[in-house]
């Protein structure tokens, strides 16, 4: 069979609203696509863990500190999920962290900002793992199974995620003038840099259209982007936080949020390596990943001796 018949194929059973499994036959761009996307997701979710653990130490209580454990737990949970889901396309796991630690792959920007106050974990819960919900809800539909299943248990524990930081958002809204005055400059700082979470504008977003075909994506960055304004402005107004954002309005007819314009300049420069964290995030990975080499060393020999007992006893 010709490779534009198989093309076509794929295509039908994309268009049926099938699920591609790993062993299927795949266009080699869909697996190349697919093993880009989903490898940058999980090193985000690896580098994602370090803003928020800065801040472990320091929780201003018990509880506080159990919760903040237990979700930085779960995004490095999150990041393995997603390195399995990505071998099932024939990319290693060594082979993607490696193109991390060398600085040839790309993680979410939102993850190269400081974290300076205990605010802005609360802040990160409810605005970050609110735009990742409103993503990852889109990415539990997506056409590649490993992918889409992995999606529906992250989405759960970021639903979690994003309930304790609102909890905690509501919490300071309320509090002294100094958690209000605190709460705010978090939302003040963090408010645009997730808005460009959700990617580039659809007409410089190279890689939609293919997404789109192939139905990994369902929705564009812009749509995602509105969706996430609506619902988070809302929010934002019942714990009476300000939005900083001077052209934002609400359109009666369209019934959505209109936003003023977002900094692209601002975020080409984060992604390309020169955001405010960038380099710190990126030697913290690095560090992290020299001293864990006795943990990888003792697994491969477990595995070793292991096989050579099984060996024994067959
Ligand atoms: N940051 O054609 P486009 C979490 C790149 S972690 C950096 O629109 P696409 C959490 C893009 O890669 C969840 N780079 O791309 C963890 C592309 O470059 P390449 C993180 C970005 O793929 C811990 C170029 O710009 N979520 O929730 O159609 C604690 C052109 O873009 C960004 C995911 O990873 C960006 N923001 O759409 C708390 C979701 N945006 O690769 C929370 C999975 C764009 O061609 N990924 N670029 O060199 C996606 O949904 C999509 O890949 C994107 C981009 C929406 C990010």
């Amino acid at each position: 069979m010709g490779e534009e018949k198989r093309n076509q194929q794929f295509q039908n059973r994309i268009d049926n609203g099938e699920t591609i499994e790993p062993k299927d036959a795949m266009p080699d761009r869909y697996r190349q696509q697919l093993i880009r996307m989903m490898s940058q997701h999980a090193h985000s979710e690896i580098v994602g863990m370090l803003p928020e653990g800065n801040w472990i130490t320091r929780a201003p209580s018990l509880r506080r500190k159990m919760i903040l454990l237990s979700k930085v737990q779960d995004e490095a949970g999150h990041g393995l999920y997603l390195y399995s889901a990505t071998e099932t396309l024939g990319a290693s796991r060594q082979e993607v962290i490696n193109q991390l630690l060398e600085g040839k792959a790309k993680y979410s920007s939102i993850f190269n900002y400081p974290t300076l106050s205990w605010a802005d974990v609360a802040v990160i819960g409810w605005l970050v793992d609110g735009a990742a919900i409103i993503n990852q809800t889109m990415l539990a539909r997506s056409s590649y199974g490993p992918y889409a299943r992995a999606m529906v248990r992250i989405c759960k524990e970021e639903s979690f995620h994003k309930k304790q930081g609102y909890e905690m958002v509501a919490t300071m809204a309320d509090g002294t003038p100094e958690q209000q005055e605190m709460i705010q400059d978090s939302v003040n700082r963090w408010w645009w840099p997730t808005l460009m979470m959700f990617g580039p504008h659809d007409d410089d977003s190279p890689n939609s259209e293919e997404l789109i075909k192939w139905g990994v994506k369902s929705k564009t960055n812009d749509e995602l982007r509105q969706s996430f304004v609506d619902r988070h402005v809302q929010e934002a107004h019942t714990v009476g936080l300000e939005i900083p954002d001077p052209d934002l309005t609400f359109n009666e007819e369209t019934e959505h949020w209109e936003f003023g314009e977002i900094n692209w300049e601002e975020f080409w420069n984060v992604v390309k390596g020169n955001g405010p964290m960038n380099r710190h995030r990126m030697k913290a990975r690095r560090e992290a990943h020299t001293k864990g080499q006795w943990v990888r060393d003792a697994a491969k020999e477990y595995a070793r001796k292991q096989q050579l007992s099984e060996e024994k006893a067959s």
